[in-house]
């Protein structure tokens, strides 16, 4: 009996000591996933904040690229920032972080704005001196319409102030009825130019079977375009061709126009000369999320580039906003790192001298090269937008706040008595579709005080 007792009371105490045990255990296991959100949570509120959470187990392993690439460089601390929101699998906030953007980004258009509050716009003038610049479209026979109109705008809201003259490119021929109405439509001096041979056809070096390969798993993503070649072409002739064509090597800076865009906001000053005043390298207006499943080994390729060509990198290059991971981690995790975020390329202004430099121009043979143009379907935005961020100084790239501009499905309207016809604040046709504005990642990793305070 005794015994039985003694048994008894031994059973007792185990038990109560192991349910003690599992207690304790579930409030460590509480609340460390509690300080890890909270954790999380401060991050994306405010990334400084993020630089001592907790990584993942297999950290070292992720890290292991950057450190080829950049260890005992200065651009070490640069880099390895980058890494810091990386491959978290627990990211659970991602729809509050995008309502604290949105909010970010309606409290930037919603302000008040004009133009550049900096000394020394200049001004239309009689006897104007143009600097080195050119507006360029590139379109299809189909569109020349859809050009036209687009035309009007740019010349009523800009170019008829100041006459720069325009480029147009195509691979066919320019029928007459065409180039009557451009001179219809622009007073200023117009150049055709017809591109030939590789200059536009896809290079021979392609594998036809890879590339059908390539076509049927972005068909089965139902990506636009995927097995258009002209449409791989085109990513591939705006992305690294076009700067070097011989009837552009005069020109310094270029204006992309794209046939059935819209501009809504009079702009009084001379933007290419502003761009050059202020030692800008690109100007943008919208900034976009990507679809992943086109560039899926394109952010791979590069840092491949990068291991051979560490001197290439900027250190003021933009990497936080190619790399962060909070809003759309998924997107991440396809292209194995790049946040997909870019400049949305159908309106742009660049300086072709960056885009000819060596940097740009040995990264873009490699892209070439490694054949994704067509094996998947990088696009012109993004491979600008990761050349500018990787090479280029974020504080020569500048966000044309006072450019109303559109395309199907998204603008970007300014509060602004300049604009007309655009509603204020509106990114997207669809609401659905604002979670892909970008534009709150780049105020809030790559904009200067100086740019912040430009409008
Ligand atoms: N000449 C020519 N221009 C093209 C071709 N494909 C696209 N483009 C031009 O390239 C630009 C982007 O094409 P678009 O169809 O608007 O692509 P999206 O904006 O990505 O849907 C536009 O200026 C088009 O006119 C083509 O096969 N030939
Ligand atoms: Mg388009």
């Amino acid at each position: 009996m005794l015994v039985l007792k003694k048994t008894l009371i031994r059973l007792i105490g185990a038990l109560t000591l192991c349910g003690g045990l599992v207690a304790i255990t579930i409030l460590i296991i509480k609340n460390h996933i509690e300080s890890g959100d909270q954790q999380l949570e401060a991050c994306q509120l405010d990334p400084d904040k993020c630089l001592n959470r907790l990584m993942p187990e297999n950290y070292d392993s992720i890290l292991h690229d950057a450190d080829e690439i950049i260890v005992n460089d200065q651009l070490n601390t640069k880099f390895f920032r980058k890494f810091k929101y990386h491959f978290d699998q627990r990211v659970s906030h991602t729809q509050e972080l995008r309502d604290t953007n949105r909010e970010l980004y309606q409290q930037y258009m919603g302000a008040e704005i004009h133009e550049p509050k900096v000394a020394g716009l200049v001004r239309p003038s009689e006897d104007y001196q143009l600097t080195s610049a050119t507006l360029v479209a590139f379109l299809k026979d189909k569109e020349a319409d859809q050009l036209i109109a687009t035309m009007q705008q740019v010349e009523k809201t800009f170019n008829r102030k100041f006459h720069y003259p325009w480029t147009f490119i195509s691979e066919k021929p320019f029928p007459a009825k065409f180039k009557k109405k451009v001179a219809q439509t622009t007073t200023s001096e117009c150049q055709y130019v017809v591109l030939e041979g590789s200059q536009w056809e896809q290079p021979a070096h392609i594998d036809k079977a890879k590339q059908q390969e390539g076509y049927e798993y972005l068909k089965s993503k139902k990506i636009q375009y995927a097995t258009q070649v002209s449409y791989h072409n085109m990513c591939r002739f705006y992305s690294g061709t076009f700067f070097h064509l011989q009837q552009l090597q005069k020109y310094k800076y270029y204006w992309r126009v794209e046939p059935g865009t819209s501009y809504y906001c009079d702009i009084d000053y001379d933007v290419f000369k502003f761009m050059e005043e202020h030692g800008k390298t690109y100007g943008f207006t919208l900034n976009i999320y990507d679809q992943p499943d086109t560039i899926r080994s394109l952010w791979d390729t590069t840092v491949d580039f990068l291991k051979e060509h560490p001197q290439y990198v900027n250190a003021e290059g933009s990497f936080d906003w190619l790399l962060q991971d909070l809003e759309h981690p998924d997107y991440n995790t396809i292209t194995n790192g790049y946040s997909t975020c870019h400049f949305w390329s159908n309106f742009e202004i660049g300086d072709m001298d960056f885009f000819r430099g060596e940097s740009y121009t040995k990264w873009f043979e490699h892209l070439d090269q490694a054949g994704g143009f067509y094996y998947e379907r990088w696009g012109d935005a993004p491979v600008h937008s990761i050349g500018l961020g990787l090479f280029e100084d974020k504080a020569k790239i500048h966000w044309f706040r006072d450019i109303g501009y559109s395309h199907t499905p998204y603008s970007h309207c300014p509060t602004s008595n300049k604009c007309h016809g655009c509603e204020a604040g509106v990114f997207a046709e669809h609401h659905g579709d604002d979670k892909q504005n970008c534009m709150a990642n780049w105020i809030k990793y790559s904009m200067t005080e100086k740019e912040l305070d430009i409008y």
